[in-house]
This record gives C-alpha cells, structure tokens and sequence, in this order.
C-alpha cells in the first residue's frame, strides 16, 4: 500500500483545533499520511492563548532534517513559525524542496496573540518566492501587501502585489468580510474566486489552518492547485458548519467534515 505524505511545520495547539493538531487531523482525513515539525508551543484553550514558548532554530532544523532524509513527502505547509531564525532555516530548506510548499503566513491568533515576533512578521516574505502558494486573511494580505484589505477589489489588487513578491499563487482569504466568506486565488496571472455562505458561529478556531492543510494534503494526491483550493473551501465549509460546539470559547470546526469527492 502507498499513501501520499504531507508535512506540516508549525506550533503546537493543546486544544486541538488549530496548529500542528488541525493539520494531521486534516491530513488524516483527506487520506493522506501527515509528519509534523514542531516550531513553537503555545499554552491555549478554546477562550485564549495565554503563553507562546518558540523552540530553538537548531532543534526545528534537526527535526527537519530527521523527517525529511526518511519520509520525504509530496507537499508541505508552514504555519507559525516564531522568529525570523526560524523562519529563516525554513527557507533554506524549502529552497531545496522538489514539491509544493503551501505558506500560511500565520501571524497572530485567533484570539489576537502574537505568535511570531515583529522581525519574523517581516522575514516572512524570505517564503514567498519559494512558495507554490501562499494563504494570507485579510489581516495578513494587508501586512505583506502593505495596504488596507477589507473588500473584493482590494484584495484582487493584494494578491497581484503578493505574487510580485514571489509567491506562485496567493490565496486572500475572506473569511472575515461581513457577507459571504469569498476567497480570491491570483494564479498564472488569473483571478478566480470561491463564494461559501456566512456562516454566523463562534466557532471558527483554527479555520485558515485546516483550510490550508487540506490545501496541502490535495496537492500531496497529486491535484492541481485550483482543483485544491476548490476542494478545500467545501471541506472547510462543510467542517465550519458541523463544528462539534466544544469548549466555552471559539471552539473548533469539524476535522470529520466529509464532502463529495470530485470525480
Ligand atoms: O490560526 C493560527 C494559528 C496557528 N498556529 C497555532 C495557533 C493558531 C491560532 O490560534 O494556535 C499554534
């Protein structure tokens, strides 16, 4: 038997939803075989984040190393990453990389709690010419854009100035908008968009992190980029809108979530 692997690098989340646990969730779901390396842990439940703890540069690299001289996979994804060392050596590594690499540039959050410090926010465009695709939120596409995102028009307009800097392909997420949840993808010089309904719940913790890992784990199958993010944005739908209401906060989405296969 042959399963295809994906790698995720990124923090730890006690509680489950988001970080390293949502992406081997994810992948575990889409049927694929996830490896993980750890870059920071957080102290975190549903209603906060109370301490974020960055693991040295060296031991990042060592796992990174470990994983990848035995088990190499077929797509990868980063998601926090701490500081610019980290960042930095994660670079370095990717530009090896002969698969796709998914760059989510996870900045604070959900909660509003820095996880990479100011120098880090910064190196994280050192990603983006090495990135098959990288999958900004509205907060985050302003940062690497450095212009207001808040509508459709500007993030078309932010997504061309992302890819300028490198990246393959941008995904600007719009899951904070007020109406429908529309993300835009600028790939091969084209804009397409992906239209769910709102769904109104407290419950989205750890939304970009499962949608981006689901992403990753359809590029490790072999399918191309936009079948992907089409693919990701039902399941990241259908895994918001069966979220299983735990926690007294922002309680997780689905991980279970089943959606129809493309055929
Ligand atoms: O959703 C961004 C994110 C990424 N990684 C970790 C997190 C969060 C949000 O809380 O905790 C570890």
């Amino acid at each position: 038997m042959t399963i295809p692997v994906a790698l995720t690098i990124a923090g730890s989340d006690p509680s489950g939803g988001a970080g390293i646990q949502a992406d081997l969730k994810t992948f575990h779901q889409r049927g694929v075989y996830g490896t993980s390396v750890l870059t920071l842990l957080t102290v975190q439940n549903t209603q906060e984040v109370s301490a974020v703890e960055i693991l040295s540069p060296q031991i990042v690299a060592a796992q990174l190393q470990a994983v990848l001289a035995d088990i190499p996979p077929a797509a990868a994804k980063t998601g926090a990453l701490g500081n610019h060392a980290i960042v930095s050596l994660v670079a370095e590594h990717a530009r090896n990389f002969r698969f796709p690499l998914v760059v989510d540039p996870v900045m604070i959050s959900h909660g509003g709690r820095p996880l990479v410090t100011e120098q880090a926010r910064a190196a994280l465009a050192e990603l983006l010419p090495i990135a098959t695709l990288v999958t900004p939120n509205l907060h985050e596409a302003g940062e690497l854009a450095r212009m207001p995102v808040h509508d459709l028009d500007t993030m078309k307009e932010a997504a061309i100035k992302i890819a300028a800097l490198g990246a393959e392909a941008v995904l600007v997420k719009g899951g904070h908008l007020e109406a429908d949840a529309i993300d835009v993808l600028y790939w091969k010089g084209g804009i397409a968009c992906y239209r769910a309904p709102r769904i109104r719940t407290p419950h989205t913790h750890g939304t970009g992190c499962t949608f981006s890992a689901c992403i990753t784990a359809e590029l490790a199958k072999g399918c191309d980029l936009a079948d992907a993010v089409q693919t990701a944005k039902a399941y990241i739908t259908k895994a918001i809108e069966t979220n299983p209401g735990l926690g007294r906060g922002s309680g997780p989405v689905n991980h279970h979530a089943r959606i129809e296969e493309q055929p």
